[in-house]
């Protein structure tokens, strides 16, 4: 089991855009593995592979509750290829943007297609929590953080608190 250090605002490498997997191989397949200890761990929903710190297009997701059996998803390359007019408000977290939440309207229902660790190509349609959840670890892929849908107040408001708590923290205080 290894946890690795998920990396927080304002570092950088979370406006990054990832590269596509060109091949599974055992490094993607231990980063996955380590991504859902990490996830399970936070605890979280989902993590995409640049929250620790690696741009590839690798994301993990279990909407599995603490008291049922684990359901762990990994997507490697995924895409959204539909997504609906009805739109679904849902209060977002980030695991990059510690204790801070947040409504955010997306898209209610989408379909997608990834590659899974074997090789297969699956398409796949989500709602609910689901859809809400692929489409913000998407976004992480292309460098794009929930707080980005928020109101250009909110956002720099939540950016100058993480910037202030990094600062402090580089000092010592
Ligand atoms: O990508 C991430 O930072 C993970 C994030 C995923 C997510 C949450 C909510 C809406 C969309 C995407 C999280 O998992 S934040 C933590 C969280 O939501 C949670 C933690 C424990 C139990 C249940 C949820
Ligand atoms: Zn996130």
């Amino acid at each position: 089991m290894t946890i690795r250090p998920i990396i927080v605002l304002p570092d950088a490498r979370l406006r990054q855009r990832s590269e596509p997997v060109a091949e599974i191989t055992d490094e993607i397949r231990t980063l996955a593995a380590d991504m859902l200890d990490t996830m399970y761990d936070a605890p979280g929903i989902g993590l995409a592979a640049i929250q620790v710190g690696i741009p590839k297009r690798v994301v993990v997701i279990d909407l599995a509750k603490p008291e049922e059996e684990k359901r762990p998803v990994v997507l490697v390359n995924p895409e959204v290829t539909w997504s609906s007019d009805e739109k679904r408000v849902y209060e977002e977290g980030c695991l990059s943007i510690p204790e801070y939440y947040e409504e955010v309207e997306r898209p209610d229902r989408i379909r997608f297609r990834y590659r899974t660790l074997e090789g297969a190509t699956v398409e796949a349609e989500a709602d609910g929590v689901l859809a809400t959840c692929v489409q913000h670890e998407l976004d992480h892929l292309n460098g794009v953080l929930f707080i980005d849908y928020l109101s250009k107040l909110k956002r720099d408001r939540v950016i100058k608190k993480f910037q202030k708590a990094a600062r402090r923290e580089a000092e010592g205080v």
